[in-house]
């Protein structure tokens, strides 16, 4: 498969759970059916953040990736979120996902301890030089505290096997940068509710949360701002943004499983620590699924 193959919409999967934390497989080939088959996604971005992958054990995060493929089949694109400050994990699944089949292998910058640059890049070649895979850099300094530069980037992108960066943050100053500098790697957007500038500025896909449930009109967004038409994509932005700021003021992950209830979907519950909706979430949750997607 060619790099390219890799533009377009992705879903960040989320993972269902059952009330006692853990994995439910009925739901998890569920969300994956819907977002194959209403959501029209062009590829699934498992074991991210939003898949709540830093909560779960090796062994969960197999399954997970295993659940998925066999579900997904040939139908939709798949990138594996293997990053994890066990590198020998890392090496693991990346090996575990390429044997699956999985298109790409995704890795998050390394957290908690200040690692230096150095060996941020050693964790990456690392990690894809021990799989036949592809790798893409998932940038998410918000959570991650780890501030990439174009200069960085530019390192890691030595390496063929570094195909591209999920980059989600608001920095449209270094996207810019960062597109200009490496028009032949692959950027996705990685805020969904920053679509539309993002791919003002030229990314080549997107990969989020919302796209569970609002995929549809994400798709949109993508299409008319890509053909220029900026003020058609902004009214579709600016009602995306309506209902994002909704989920996010009632809770991310529990409203999205909360939401994809409503459309008949076992989303099921969080893991905890993260805790899953109270009845008023809930309410709420039914309330902002009516209104913006009903
Ligand atoms: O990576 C997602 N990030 C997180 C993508 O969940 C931390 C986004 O899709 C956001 O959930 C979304 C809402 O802020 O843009």
């Amino acid at each position: 498969m060619k790099n390219t193959d890799l533009k377009g919409i992705f879903s960040a999967l989320l993972t269902s759970f059952d009330q006692n934390g853990n994995l439910n497989e009925r739901g998890i080939r569920e969300i994956v059916r819907h977002n194959i088959d209403n959501m029209k996604v062009d590829g699934l971005y498992v074991g991210g953040s939003t898949g709540e992958n830093f909560m779960l054990s090796t062994e969960e995060k197999k399954e997970i990736f295993r659940i998925v493929k066999d579900e997904a089949k040939e139908d939709a694109r798949l990138v594996a979120q293997v990053g994890s400050i066990n590198i020998k994990e890392s090496v693991a699944l990346a090996k575990y996902v390429t044997e699956l089949g999985y298109d790409a292998i995704s890795a998050v910058t390394p957290f908690y301890y200040k690692f230096s640059f150095p060996e941020i890049k050693e964790y990456y070649n690392t990690i894809v030089n021990n799989c036949d895979n592809r790798m893409i850099i998932y940038s998410i300094p918000f959570l991650t505290g780890v501030n990439m530069t174009v200069a960085q980037f530019g390192e890691l992108f030595e390496n063929e096997k570094i195909i591209g960066i999920k980059f989600t943050a608001a920095d449209f100053f270094l996207l810019e940068r960062t597109r200009t500098a490496f028009p032949d790697k692959l950027i996705w957007s990685g805020f969904d509710e920053m679509m539309l500038p993002a791919v003002s500025l030229n990314v080549d896909g997107a990969i989020g949360s919302t796209y569970n449930v609002n995929g549809i009109r994400a798709r949109q967004i993508f299409t008319l701002a890509k053909e220029g038409k900026i003020n058609e994509a902004l009214e579709l932005q600016q009602i995306t943004n309506d209902f994002i700021e909704a989920i996010l003021n009632n809770g991310l992950y529990p409203t999205l499983k909360d939401i994809l209830e409503e459309q008949g979907v076992h989303a099921g519950y969080c893991r905890r620590p993260m805790e899953s909706s109270s009845p008023e979430q809930k309410a709420k949750a039914k309330e902002i699924y009516k209104k913006y997607l009903a």
